[in-house]
């Protein structure tokens, strides 16, 4: 369990998302991290907490030399150009970094080869030979993304250094089996090389002990702790390449006599996590020291966040801390280690071009604010989020447009036509209380990194007011009962400028947009969340609606490019039969058209808490409105529910009544499009197969 102090401490943090290598374009997969972190950060922010927001390109290793070299440029060009593409791309997601550098710079290398020098120093790095592959054809050796061959954990198809595709674990040099070389593609043969290691061994006790008090996800700390208990292997920390950092010191790092040349430079999951420490320090030069020490962070007692995808668990909750103990630096405090994102429920593949690329969706000008809320209130955090353009819309439509721009926008409307802003009143009892309400359940959420509790602490608390102003009728009571239609509107208008407060870290620009309306000054992402319960201006101008309905001919155009594009993509694979992709996040599997199955396993207990009921389908209809929902009345022996379903184009409704199917009975209750959803009926695939029973199982009985 964890001893933390709960946020805000009066400690710096930091958060950090994983390092994107400088290798290709930015797609949903990649933005889903850089938003997920961006809004963290932004929410800590509002805490109280102090909090850099620090991030670079990975410009190193194998993902960044086989790509460069596919395409006859120099890695360092190559890199550089990236890196200038990431740092533009990223402020149009409004994703803002306090400092955004690069791992080939002058902070990260020196800092690199300073910190290797000491584990050397404190003699936890070792030379021992080893066998490396080779091409003899091509006469190179073949380091990590220059061979590839079967894991020998898991027997799933693997590079060099990882299980990607697989068991996702770290493999060393010399371990995958039936190695081939990506160069020719013939197989790779054995040499002996002499190769730096890393004692991580020595840090079995330590690690499982930090695991013990690491927050943020479950998988983050369950599966180092099988790792642990499986035996920790040491780590090979330099690689027969010329591109990377060099192992510090006067010698080359393995004599000549070993038939190693200059050639040899750092891993590049050596010098990558450096690049948290060297980007910090970056920050904390350009603000000045006394404003952010960089130093209590890493070096004492400040709070790190790490927020990373699942796939490299292994590099930051083995590797890393145990460098940072080694070398004397202060432990992370969270790694929070994100799914990944599918494409209309199969896996994104760059190759296949079933992506949402990061360009694309700036060009077809959809508001940044939108994706961010969608990838990060869609699922939780450890949870692979689907992303289709229907699901975009219905989320935009419903929550965005439906529950908080029309929230914000009737009542700042009624406020502005009756009062010219915000009426002299105070605020009633009960509405001061939801608004203290959702503000506890924003510091909740941030304390247990939950982004999409952030989300809901805000969209709950608009779904509030919508009901409060239907309910109280200000309209009515204007003539009639002016001090009561004041009263309302005087709430109205402070939940308005809460939603803003606590949505801001999701959709900042939004956020901004309202605080405008509201004649606020300066910037909301500034101000605590305690400033919700502030007193707005007392004169605004007219409001504007500040989102917009995405229509359903857009979402066809969308799908039908987007399928176009695969089905271009499936003709040039045919033709090109070698797959170039390089990217690195196992989200992007080449040939993985299933969701990946969950790696958290759960107890039979929490098995039981579902309530899966056998149920007889009565009546189904479409809901009016709603393009792919249908309302349907479920028998489930003790009751009939009503349940929505996105099954109105995938099932001839008039069929249904008379079926038996599968029914989550303890669902939280949801409203949509208006209709209660009590329940959930269950189905599979794509086309929404529902699920029913073949024996005699009856209406009611549970499912176990
Ligand atoms: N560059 C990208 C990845 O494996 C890799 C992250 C480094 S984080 C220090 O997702
Ligand atoms: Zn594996």
């Amino acid at each position: 369990m964890s001893t933390n102090d709960e946020f805000p401490t009066d400690r710096p943090a930091v958060v950090t998302c994983g390092l994107p290598y400088a290798n290709g374009d930015l797609h949903i997969g990649h933005l889903r991290g850089y938003i997920g972190a961006d809004a963290f950060a932004r929410a800590l922010e509002t805490l109280g907490q102090q909090t850099a927001y620090v991030c670079g390109s990975d410009m190193h290793g194998t993902p960044v030399a086989v790509n460069a070299e596919q395409q006859g440029v120099d890695p360092e060009e190559f890199a550089l150009e990236w890196h200038r593409q990431y740092e533009e791309t990223f402020p149009k997601f409004n994703v803002e970094f306090d400092n955004y550098g690069h791992t080939h710079d002058e902070t990260n290398t020196e800092l690199t080869q300073d910190i290797v020098h000491t584990l050397d120093e404190e003699g936890y790095v070792y030379e021992k030979e080893i066998q490396v592959a080779y091409d003899p054809q091509a006469d190179q050796y073949l380091p990590d993304r220059y061979v590839v061959g079967t894991c020998p954990y898991c027997g799933e198809a693997a590079r060099g250094d990882e299980c990607d595709e697989g068991c996702q674990r770290h493999l060393e040099p010399g371990e995958v089996e039936d190695p081939r070389s990506t160069i020719t593609g013939n197989p790779a043969e054995y040499r002996k090389r002499a190769h730096k290691f890393f004692e991580v061994s020595a840090f079995a006790e330590y690690l499982t002990d930090f695991l013990d008090g690491l927050e943020g996800t479950s998988n983050a700390r369950n599966q180092p702790r099988q790792w642990i208990e499986d035996g920790l292997q040491d780590w090979c920390i330099t690689r027969d390449m010329d591109w990377g950092i060099d192992y510090p010191g006067e010698e080359s790092v393995a004599s000549a006599e070993h038939g190693n040349g200059d050639d040899l430079v750092l891993y590049v999951w050596v010098d990558a996590p450096i690049e948290y420490i060297a980007s910090t320090k970056q920050y904390a030069e350009r603000v000045g020291t006394d404003e952010y020490d960089w130093e209590e962070v890493w070096r004492e007692d400040g709070e790190i966040v790490h927020i990373i995808g699942r796939d490299i668990i292994q590099h930051h909750t083995i590797f890393w801390p145990a460098m940072l103990e080694a070398a004397d630096y202060n432990a992370p405090r969270a790694v929070a280690a994100t799914g990944f994102i599918t494409i209309n429920g199969k896996g994104l593949s760059t190759s296949r071009n079933r992506a949402i690329w990061a360009k694309e969706y700036i060009d077809e000008d959809f508001h940044p604010d939108l994706l961010r809320y969608y990838l990060t209130t869609t699922g939780g955090l450890q949870q692979d989020v689907d992303f289709s353009w229907d699901a975009f819309q219905e989320k935009v439509n419903g929550e965005l447009v439906g529950t908080v721009g029309n929230f914000w926008y009737r009542s700042l409307l009624f406020a502005y036509r009756n009062y010219e802003g915000t009426p002299e009143a105070d605020v009633s009892g009960e509405v001061h209380e939801r608004i203290q309400d959702a503000i506890a359940d924003t510091r909740e959420a941030v304390n247990d990194y939950d982004l999409r509790g952030i989300g809901r602490a805000a969209t709950s608390l608009a779904q509030f007011g919508n009901e409060y102003i239907q309910h109280n009728e200000p309209w009515k009571l204007t003539d009639d009962s002016p001090d009561e239609a004041i009263q309302v509107i005087r709430d109205c208008v402070q939940i308005a400028k809460a939603v803003g407060v606590l949505l801001a870290p999701i959709a900042p620009e939004k956020a901004q947009a309202l605080w405008d309306q509201l004649g606020e000054e300066g910037a909301v992402g500034d101000a605590n969340l305690e400033i919700a319960l502030e007193t707005p201006p007392r004169h605004f101008d007219e409001p504007g609606e500040l989102f917009e309905k995405i229509d359903d001919d857009r979402v066809d155009q969308l799908n039908a490019k987007l399928e176009q594009r695969i089905e271009e993509a499936a003709t040039d694979e045919e033709t090109e039969s070698d797959d170039t992709d390089g990217d690195e996040d196992a989200a992007m599997t080449d040939t993985d058209d299933l969701e990946a199955l969950a790696e958290d396993r759960i107890s039979f207990d929490e098995f039981q808490d579902l309530d899966i009921r056998i149920g007889r389908i009565e009546s189904a209809e479409g809901i009016d409105g709603a393009d792919d929902l249908a309302r349907l009345e479920v028998d489930i022996g003790f009751e009939t529910r009503q349940v929505v379903a996105g099954i109105k184009q995938l099932h001839n409704l008039e069929e249904l009544p008379g079926e038996k199917c599968v029914l989550l009975a303890n669902m939280e209750p949801a409203e949509l499009f208006g209709v209660e959803s009590n329940g959930m009926i269950l189905a599979a695939g794509e086309d929404a197969d529902l699920l029913t029973t073949h024996g005699d199982a009856e209406v009611g009985e549970k499912v176990r």
